[in-house]
């Protein structure tokens, strides 16, 4: 007889802790993510039938091109979020300031979102991602001011893995649990309850063309990774995928580690690329609710204070032993 897997509805359903009006809230937020990822799912895989390839023209706040879905991506994430009624404000990598919005119940968020995630794998039909966390909006108006804080003021994060299957992985703070889409049904069925990192893994991720911006204990952590060393585990792996979400998805499973470190050509002003709020922060809190770490190689990444919307950081994450390894290379 088949198991009977908790839907994801029913999963948020069963958590309520301390504040159940908040946890409502992150619930219904939580949920309209999974109703539209069943939606993105679905025009990727009509994308090319679609004529929903390529570039709408003009960059992004970050000065990255804009791809067709992205745009479609931000859009249809928006109407979800308005849809929810428990969304104060949208934070997107698509839009220069936050989106208002009219949010009902006393415990409205404010949610950053990196829709399409892994844009350059897009046209290649490579693996997408979509990378959502909740803050509480505490009141604060223009509403989108309340994301500017630090990372531990997230109380939910996760995100959604367009792969062979769709996956969605999400964190309350209780913990960190994986889903997968049926496409008979659009329903999440929970498949990786509590997620445990490995504390240590055989695999690690970067993009090594940058060898050359790397600060000198980074370039000094991969020789050391490269090494071979039977009684360490050495050389590890390298694998990456171009895509945030899917190495670090591969890292919660396996272990190991993903790094995008800053760009020190100038060290006196180190150049991050990914985006603390929607890539960064997000991360971090799934990981470290799977008993993982994420650090810049120097700090905590979610004791970092984001000051503008789309502020850059550093990122090591993955196993804990792995990360604390590389922080210890940045030391010396
Ligand atoms: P966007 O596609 O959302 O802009 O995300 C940034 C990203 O694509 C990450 O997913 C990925 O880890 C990284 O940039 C890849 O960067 P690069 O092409 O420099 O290796």
């Amino acid at each position: 007889m088949a198991e009977t897997r908790s839907t994801l509805h029913e999963h948020l359903a069963g958590r309520q802790g301390s504040l159940p009006e908040r946890a409502r809230a992150v619930s219904t937020v939580v949920e309209g993510i999974g109703r539209v990822a069943a939606v993105i799912a679905k025009e990727l895989a009509h994308a090319a039938l679609r004529d929903r390839l390529g570039y709408v023209g003009g960059t992004n706040v970050s000065g990255d091109q804009v791809k067709k879905l992205d745009v479609w991506g931000h859009e249809a994430v928006e109407a979800s979020l308005r849809a929810t009624r428990a969304c104060a404000a949208f934070i997107s990598e698509e839009a220069k300031e936050p989106v208002e919005m009219t949010p009902e119940g006393a415990h409205p968020l404010v949610v950053c979102c990196d829709p399409v995630d892994g844009s350059s794998n897009l046209d290649v039909n490579g693996t997408v991602g979509t990378i959502f966390a909740l803050r509480p909006a505490s009141g604060k108006t223009p509403a989108g001011q309340a994301a500017l804080g630090l990372g531990t003021d997230q109380v939910a994060a996760g995100y959604v893995m367009y792969g062979p299957a769709t996956t969605l992985v999400y964190t309350a703070g209780d913990g960190t649990h994986g889903f997968t889409l049926d496409p008979d049904t659009d329903e999440f069925l929970l498949t990786h309850p509590n997620i445990k990192i490995p504390a240590r893994g055989k695999v690690y991720g970067i993009n090594e063309g940058n060898v050359h911006s790397w600060h000198a204990g980074q370039r000094a952590y991969v020789e050391y990774l490269r090494t071979p060393d039977k009684a360490s585990g050495r050389p590890y792996s390298l694998r990456y995928s171009g895509a945030m979400v899917a190495d670090v998805h591969r890292t919660l499973l396996d272990g190991g580690v993903f790094m995008y470190p800053a760009d020190f050509s100038d060290p006196a002003k180190p150049k991050p690329k990914l985006r603390l709020l929607y890539e960064v922060a997000p991360m971090a809190m799934v990981v470290e609710q799977a008993g993982g770490r994420a650090s810049t190689g120097t700090e905590r990444v979610l004791d970092l204070r984001a000051t503008e919307y789309h502020q850059r950081a550093a990122i090591i994450i993955g196993s804990p032993d792995d990360v604390a390894m590389a922080e210890d290379f940045y030391r010396r």
